[in-house]
């Protein structure tokens, strides 16, 4: 992969960049917490019939981001967003904030954010990151008293904000898809609708994705492995 100053770059990253800061991916655990499919937890159902549970989900993958740290591969996409700009674009399929520690800002979290809750009804936004403890009594809105969620796009659910990442990725010139297994859609469609756009896509990991056939380059290794001097 080669930038030149006309390029456009969209990054697209999945739990495998946050492998080496210590956070499980979906698949590596065989997609099981606690014996159950992270299907089973992460959606609107499993909520509906077990809300303390899904809770219990959440509390402990914010626990674990909140003691890990941003490892060389978030601090490399930071540095080229410096140098591009905006030019630059990142999409991003994680709910921890291990990018924004390692300086990202033009940042955007598809499937929500571990550090967000939101009133089931008003949709007012709870920042307070002690939400996420595991709360005695589940948390009421203080506007209309209905029950907080987490701020997460369960599957079934509409990704955030779907109009400005298809609007980033017409201007791409170059898609840069990092530690996803291409399993989710919309997010493992996005170098389909690149080919179509004629962007340059190139996925690293240290195993093929399930949509290996779309792209023009595969860089196999671990994200810290590539990036910095894919980046450089
Ligand atoms: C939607 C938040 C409509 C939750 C997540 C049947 C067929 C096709 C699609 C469907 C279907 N039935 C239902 C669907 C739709 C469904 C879907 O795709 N289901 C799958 C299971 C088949 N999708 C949805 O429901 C989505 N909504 O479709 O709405 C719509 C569509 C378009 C426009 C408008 C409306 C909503 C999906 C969001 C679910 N929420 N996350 C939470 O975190 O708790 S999904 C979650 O899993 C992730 O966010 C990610 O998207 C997905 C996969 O995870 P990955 O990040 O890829 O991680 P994984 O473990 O799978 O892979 C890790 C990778 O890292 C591996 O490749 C590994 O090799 C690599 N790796 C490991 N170590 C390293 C590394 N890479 C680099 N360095 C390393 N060191
Ligand atoms: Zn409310």
């Amino acid at each position: 992969m080669h930038l030149t100053p006309q390029d456009h770059l969209f990054v697209l990253t999945g739990a495998g960049i946050s492998a080496e800061s210590g956070l499980a991916t979906f698949r590596g655990s065989g997609g099981l917490w606690n014996g159950y499919r992270v299907e089973q937890v992460a959606t609107p159902e499993a909520w509906a019939a077990d809300p303390e549970l899904v809770w219990h989900f959440y509390s402990q993958r914010r626990r674990n981001a909140v003691s890990a740290d941003p490892n060389a591969a978030h601090l490399a996409l930071a540095k080229i967003e410096e140098q591009l700009g905006d030019r630059f674009y990142l999409c991003t399929q994680n709910v921890d904030d291990l990018h924004e520690r390692a300086g990202s800002a033009r940042i955007h979290h598809m499937h929500g954010s571990l550090f967000q809750s939101r009133c089931t009804r008003c949709n007012q936004p709870f920042p307070d990151k002690a939400l996420y403890e595991t709360a005695a009594t589940l948390p009421l809105c203080d506007r209309c008293r209905a029950p907080v969620r987490p701020h997460i796009v369960w599957f079934g659910e509409i990704p955030l904000d779907m109009d400005t990442i298809y609007r980033k990725l017409d201007r791409a010139t170059v898609l840069l898809v990092v530690g996803t297994s291409g399993s989710v859609y919309p997010a493992a469609g996005f170098v389909h609708i690149a080919n179509q756009r004629r962007i340059h896509t190139v996925y690293v990991g240290p195993e093929e994705p399930l949509n290996r056939e779309a792209f023009d380059e595969i860089l196999l290794g671990t994200a810290t492995e590539v990036l910095p001097s894919l980046l450089r």
